[in-house]
């Protein structure tokens, strides 16, 4: 037929074939199909990974046909879609989002039990993909999940790591990491397509050829691989909507085997096949951090040239004009991991595609967005000129082009100030000669966000000035968000409850509708049920860490909650110097134990596996903690809990069992959070410097129930300029110099005093986060925190009113900004 399309006649072949029957006895009949003729067992000799895949398949069956007739909508209508191009998505488990997505929990439950299985059992078997660091990886999956539910045609791009963030183990309180081989058993939720591979170049040199009278360039590679895509499937919640997240994987091509195994080195061969896979191998586990290493470069180009291909050849109609390739899709670039999708663009259109230089170059400043995430200016991803030429030739000589013209508007505007064409140049000089990619990014985006307000501010102002002068109105802000489907309903399943008996229904989409709950804040029967999901959710994570970690969680404490990556600027250690000043202040007898409120500090966190002074703190607060939880005097009163290997299974029990939320960068350095908003949404207070999206909470739920401390940006920015001397805040601070001591004494370390020696003097005598200058207010706000616990009433008022006023951190307002201001894709079609 035309365009290939089969000629089918038979009615069930020309739409898609719908799912199962929407009732128990179709749930039932459906699994033990999967069971049966997928896994090819009987439900008597099941094993419960069998029975998770059935189970999982099931689901997956009745999302199947809006999938696949999503697919067709997108194809048929070429409305404008966003491909969000990201090298992190850290989608957490999936089942029971599907399930909740596709309304069939109840259905599945009645099922599994009609059948005898526990789902609960069923659950546990399913391995999270960890396929992100942290936030920014986070927010990805946060986003693919709005725009679902929300109908905006979207396509999530990424890699499919065979191994995601590592598993976190503690030996002798130190961090030890394992691999998350979390494809071990298979996945359920991923569709291979090997015969839509796209073909991804690399190495060799690029030369210039006549074509008929037009002198052109091309690249002639000397290697490539095979890049699979793995498609998974992203459900709107109870919209019927299907969007696709597609990871790809990298093999080795035929082509590559062949011509070494014609040399007869069969050796050779395998060792090239693995040289191939490796590239979709593993994540690097860096966060806030870039790492300079080819093989990164390689995943980079590898992923984001796929998904290039990928668009162009099986989503954009033939006979849509290029030019107008801005009216069908954005390609939003998460950080500057995917920035060398612009010069891929840009040799695609005009090496492959033939288009002059200058029309190329007006469709691609259209087609891409640029998303910052962070501020710290070590983290601002370089690449040497020499890797980069390397390894993509004519991606460096495509970059030197946009890099001289843009230079050379640059001149016309400012004139020859040498200083101001040096720092806006694409390409830096010193240390060595190397591609700046979030300047790539500025200069090709048709916007450039942040992701908080204040974060927006500094990177226009601070971290761009230059190009925010050139480029009028190309900065803009988005806030984060998160999606209240996986953090509040999932999450928390009781206070949803509660929630909807207030509220009625309709709020999970329409998240600022939780203002309708400011009024029950005063009602004493609510402030009691709120205090009792509270409870339920604290026996929930009580359980979970009995059996994950051995730990016991007291009864009636405070739980104290900080949970994200170490990181010096997310400043574990001043946590640590609270709790390390309380554990002193009682057991040198100058603090009545009975006046302190009793607390549980729980710390989750992931080191990156290179990053020593990260690894030390770890070490010292599980040191911190073996001591203080063997204290007598302190017995009943304060605990210390790390539970190993945090991650979005485990964020997703604590979070809704916490009280309070530790939130204390220094201002300037978090460029956002999210965490912070998860915690607030689900009733815990925020203690919290004014820094990333802290702002905006605290706006919003208003200083009686926020506890901020700390330096101010611009307090931090005149301290800097005055000459920060930390050891100046020890010698005139008892409190702090009594903790300090206690660390430096060897007490945490059986009085081995070198173990814990070069945290207590990067303190002393560096300290870039302003730690110690910070400690004293920190120290003042959490003893507001301690009175503030004492009054039970007005702290559960406290948490409600956040959560009623924290409905703008949805991650669907989020998108909705992101459609306003950049974006500008059409309402769902
Ligand atoms: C994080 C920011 O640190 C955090 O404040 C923000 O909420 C989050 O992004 C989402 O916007 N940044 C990163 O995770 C990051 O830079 N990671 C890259 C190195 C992997």
């Amino acid at each position: 037929g035309p365009n290939g399309a089969l000629e089918a006649t038979h009615p069930l072949a020309l739409a898609p074939v719908t799912g199962p029957a929407s009732n128990v006895d179709g749930f039932v009949r459906q699994f033990l199909r999967n069971l049966n003729y997928e896994r090819g067992v009987p439900l008597s000799a099941s094993s419960p990974n069998d029975q998770y895949f059935a189970f999982a398949m099931t689901v997956r069956d009745y999302l199947m046909a809006r999938w696949l007739e999503d697919l067709r909508r997108q194809r048929v209508t070429q409305s404008k879609s966003v491909c969000y191009l990201s090298a992190e998505y850290l989608l957490g488990r999936q089942l029971d989002n599907n399930l909740l997505a596709s309304g069939l929990t109840d259905i599945a439950t009645e099922a599994m039990a009609q059948c005898g299985i526990d789902i609960e059992e069923l659950r546990a078997q399913e391995v999270e993909p960890g396929l992100g660091n942290g936030g920014l990886g986070r927010l990805a999956a946060c986003f693919i999940d709005s725009l679902a539910t929300m109908s905006v045609p979207n396509i999530g791009y990424g890699i499919r790591y065979e191994y995601g963030i590592f598993r976190q183990t503690f030996v002798d309180g130190q961090q030890v990491e394992q691999p998350d081989a979390w494809l071990e058993l298979g996945s359920p939720w991923e569709f291979p397509h090997p015969e839509f591979a796209q073909t991804i170049s690399f190495g060799g040199h690029t030369e210039t050829y006549d074509d008929e009278g037009v002198t052109r360039s091309r690249w002639v590679p000397s290697w490539n691989v095979r890049a699979v895509p793995y498609n998974y499937m992203v459900p709107g919640y109870l919209n019927g909507r299907v969007n696709t997240l597609r990871l790809w994987s990298a093999q080795a091509t035929n082509s590559f085997d062949l011509r070494v195994f014609n040399s007869g080195d069969y050796e050779e061969a395998v060792r090239a096949q693995t040289y191939a896979e490796n590239i979709s191998k593993v994540l690097y586990p860096e966060d806030s951090t870039p790492q300079g290493k080819e093989l990164r470069l390689q995943q980079q180009y590898f992923f984001v040239a796929a998904s290039i291909h990928d668009f162009l050849d099986h989503m954009v109609a033939d006979d849509f004009g290029l030019e107008n390739l801005a009216d069908r899709v954005i390609f939003q670039l998460n950080d500057t991991h995917p920035v060398i999708a612009v010069p891929e663009l840009m040799r695609v259109l005009v090496d492959e595609k033939k288009l002059e230089w200058d029309a190329a170059w007006a469709i691609t400043q259209k087609c891409f967005a640029y998303t910052c995430h962070t501020l710290l200016p070590e983290a601002l991803e370089v690449w040497s000129v020499e890797l980069l030429g390397r390894l993509l030739p004519r991606h460096l000589e495509i970059i030197y082009r946009i890099n001289e013209e843009f230079l050379l508007e640059v001149r016309e505007r400012f004139g020859d100030d040498e200083i101001r064409l040096r720092d806006m140049s694409i390409i830096g000089e010193f240390p060595e000669r190397s591609v700046r990619m979030a300047y790539l990014a500025t200069v090709a985006g048709a916007k450039v966000n942040g992701v908080a307000e204040l974060h927006s501010q500094l990177l226009r102002d601070k971290v761009l000035p230059d190009f925010n002068e050139f480029f009028p109105g190309k900065f803009t802000n988005v806030t984060n968000g998160i999606t209240p489907r996986r953090f509040i309903r999932l999450a928390n399943p009781e206070l949803s409850e509660l929630i909807t008996s207030a509220l009625g229904t309709g709020w999970l989409t329409d998240l600022e509708r939780l203002r309708g709950l400011e009024s029950y804040a005063e009602d004493p029967d609510f402030r009691a049920a709120f205090r009792e999901v509270k409870a339920a959710n604290k026996r929930v994570l009580s359980d979970v860490l009995r059996a994950r970690d051995g730990f016991e969680v007291s009864d009636g404490h405070m739980l104290d909650v900080m949970v994200k990556r170490l990181h010096e600027y997310k400043r574990q250690m001043l946590k640590l110097l609270h709790i390390v000043t309380v554990y002193e202040g009682i057991v040198s007898g100058r603090v009545d134990a009975a006046s302190v409120q009793p607390r549980t500090f729980i710390f989750g966190a992931k080191a990156a596996p290179g990053y020593a002074m990260a690894k030390r703190i770890i070490h010292l607060i599980n040191a911190v903690g073996s001591v203080v939880n063997a204290d007598e005097r302190v017995q009943g009163r304060l605990k210390v809990l790390f539970p190993q290997n945090y991650n979005v299974t485990l964020a997703e029990r604590l979070i809704p069992a916490a009280d309070l939320s530790e939130q204390i960068s220094l201002a300037g350095k978090e460029a956002s959070g999210t965490g912070n908003m998860k915690f607030a949404l689900n009733g815990a207070l925020t203690i919290g410097t004014d820094d990333g999206a802290n702002v905006e909470i605290r706006q919003l739920v208003g200083d009686d129930n926020f506890f901020l401390f700390g330096m101010a940006e611009p307090e931090v920015e005149a301290l800097w300029a005055r000459g920060y001397k930390p050891a100046e805040f020890y010698q005139h601070d008892e409190s702090l110099r009594r903790a300090m001591d206690l660390i430096a004494s060897g007490a945490f370390s059986g009085g081995d005093r070198s173990v814990f020696e070069p945290v207590v003097s990067n303190l002393l005598y560096d300290d870039r986060f302003m730690v110690l200058a910070d400690y004293a207010s920190y120290i003042e706000a959490q003893a507001k925190v301690d009175a503030a616990h004492a009054d039970e009433d007005a702290w559960t008022r406290s948490a409600i009113l956040n959560v009623a006023r924290c409905g703008f951190f949805s991650s669907d307002r989020s998108m909705r900004d992101y459609i306003d201001r950049i974006w500008h894709t059409p309402p769902a079609f």
